[in-house]
């Protein structure tokens, strides 16, 4: 009985061990460092993991987190060495720093100390949860649910099953984007079904079309051939017209000619060398 007993308090215990270390939403921090204490923010991330337990717990540079009444909440010793071995001799000017920490609503600014001397603020408040209802800037559903509820696109998978596909989700993690993928193909697919029917109701409507239009344009194009003849023929018949009224015209005046030569006794012989020499 005590075996049991120890059994089921050593499995308790277990379960509360592994409650414990559960992932949490942790806040991570990258800066740039230089010597001469300029430092460049560069981004946050917010995901979950576990807090880190092999701080520093001294050095010259510490990150102060601030609430909204300049009270510490969080501190963080900063492991800064202008020293990078896979560089000749090593020394460098600035190094890259990742910070994180379990993410706390309490946080207002990050004050970065050198030597206890302030060299870089950060509004962290406004960059992590301003709650304003707009899901922007460093927001996720994990530093600010209110501002990013589920489903929102900050970067942030929140797997929360709730017929809601977020978009930072892939089908495999998300049931939600399984459906929503399934209804997206299937809408797809409905989608292009009446994208066919149109086009072939289109087809259709041009193939009637050509079925009028062809007998007209055929009608207008016999129409045209006739009419092109018909004044071909017109101008052909006016000029042989036009040919035989100068042919009658030269006869006529040749026979006043004639008369007129006649009367001035010339005969058939001299006439005709008149007229041979007249051509
Ligand atoms: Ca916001
Ligand atoms: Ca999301
Ligand atoms: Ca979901």
């Amino acid at each position: 009985m005590k075996s049991i007993i120890k059994f089921l308090i050593i499995a308790i215990l277990f379960i509360l061990n592994i409650h414990f270390v559960i992932a949490e939403p942790i806040c991570e921090f990258d800066f740039f460092i230089y010597k001469n204490d300029t430092v460049q923010f560069h981004k946050i991330n917010s995901y979950n993991g576990r807090e880190d337990t092999n701080e520093l717990k001294q050095s010259d540079y510490t990150l102060l987190f601030l609430d909204s009444a300049n009270n510490i909440v969080d501190k963080i010793y900063l492991p800064v060495i202008f020293y990078v071995f896979d560089v000749p001799d090593g020394d460098v000017d600035s190094i890259p720093l990742s910070a994180r920490k379990p993410c706390n609503s309490k946080w207002d600014t990050m004050n970065m100390l050198h030597n206890d001397k302030i060299i870089f603020t950060l509004n962290i408040k406004n960059l992590m949860c301003n709650e304003d209802r707009i899901c922007n800037s460093y927001e996720t559903y994990l530093t600010c649910p209110n501002d990013c509820p589920s489903g929102s696109k900050d970067g942030w998978c929140d797997n929360q099953n709730d017929d809601i596909c977020d978009p930072d989700c892939i089908a495999d993690t998300d049931s939600d984007c399984k459906e929503y993928i399934q209804s997206g193909v299937a809408k797809s697919i409905e989608e292009s079904k009446q994208q066919t029917k149109e086009e072939t109701k289109k087809s259709k409507l041009n193939i009637n079309w050509l079925y009028i239009s062809l007998p007209l344009i055929l009608i207008f194009g016999l129409l045209t051939f006739i009419e092109i003849k018909r004044r071909k023929s017109h101008k052909e018949i006016m000029q042989t017209r036009q040919q035989q009224n100068i042919s009658a015209l030269r006869n006529y005046v040749k026979e006043q000619i004639r008369d007129a030569l006649i009367k001035n006794n010339y005969n058939n012989q001299e006439i005709e060398e008149i007229f041979r020499r007249l051509e």
